[in-house]
């Protein structure tokens, strides 16, 4: 692992005996790179993304952590994960990966809205063809507290014209961009294209089939397998899948989001974000992301 320490927010740098890249800023613990050994990149940074700590960087993997939008509307959307300051707390390699782990907690990042003790952990596997990305919830406070978390990854499709989604068919879901967002719709398609703003939040995926999910897309099969835990890693407990394009008009909108963004980008998010989940005081929620290019 190397460190650029020339920025405003340091960077970590690994990279395989394979040849396989991460990049992390220690800003809000941001994977803004993961390149194959094979040299394909699977995410997508927005070239005006803000890079200097100064908002959620645009692109890579944004945490979300306690809330997912903006239920509370004191606290930001998405709320503080994404935009404080991480701390590095180790690193592992061998011949295969490289991994680190990164921290965050209470006395550094906070909100009155929502003041309980927590400690969010992120650890970051970097394969030759795969990233696994496990995002710990951890409550060590005295009482339980609600919360919502998810890795709001974006992917780089190259051309979302020429991209499908396979492995949603026969899934339930909630439609942001229809009349009603509170209504369960049937996704019956078995490879969905994407032709328009798209928000959907796909409900309790991993309750069914806990079938990954795949982009077909000129970059590649990036396969997208999103899992969570409580306490125990083998204890595995439903999890959602949201689903979002700007398109066109709202990606003109957003100062850090490229104007022609939309096309190179889709993002698959894993997340804990259906209802807000209540963890019990000295207890862990993990939230697991596997992305791999099938080669
Ligand atoms: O994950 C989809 C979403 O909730 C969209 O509704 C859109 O708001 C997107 O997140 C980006 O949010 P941000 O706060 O990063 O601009």
């Amino acid at each position: 692992m190397s460190v650029d320490e020339s920025g405003p927010t340091r960077i970590l740098k690994l990279k395989t005996a394979g040849g396989a890249e991460c990049e992390i800023y220690l800003f809000g613990a941001t994977v803004t790179k993961f390149k194959t050994a094979s040299g394909k990149d699977l995410i997508w940074l927005s070239s005006t993304a803000k890079l200097d700590g100064s908002k959620a960087i645009r692109g890579g993997i944004p945490l979300v952590f306690p809330q997912f939008g903006q239920p509370i509307k004191e606290m930001a959307q998405h709320g503080f994960a994404r935009n404080n300051l991480w701390e590095f707390k180790s690193e592992k390699s061998s011949d295969t990966c490289v991994s680190v782990c990164l921290s965050l907690d209470n006395t550094v990042a906070t909100h009155e809205a929502w003041a309980f003790p927590y400690k969010l952990e992120f650890d970051i596997v970097l394969e030759d063809f795969k990233l696994t990305t496990t995002y710990r919830v951890i409550n060590t406070g005295p009482e339980p507290f609600k919360f919502q978390s998810l890795q709001h990854t974006y992917l780089n499709v190259t051309d979302i014209s020429a991209t499908s989604v396979v492995g949603l068919q026969n899934e339930r879901f909630l439609d942001k961009a229809s009349a009603d967002p509170s209504a369960l719709n049937l996704d019956v398609r078995a490879q969905a294209d994407i032709k328009e703003f798209t928000d959907r939040v796909y409900v309790n995926v991993n309750a069914r089939n806990n079938t990954p999910i795949v982009v077909k897309c000129p970059t590649g099969d990036i396969v997208v397998h999103g899992s969570a835990y409580f306490n125990d890693p083998a204890n595995v407990i439903p999890s959602d899948t949201v689903m979002w394009n700007p398109w066109a008009e709202k990606a003109k909108g957003m100062g850090d989001f490229d104007d022609d963004g939309y096309n190179k980008m889709l993002c698959i998010e894993p997340g804990l974000i259906a209802d807000f989940h209540v963890l019990p005081p000295a207890s862990e929620m993990g939230l697991v992301q596997v992305l791999s290019l099938v080669v």
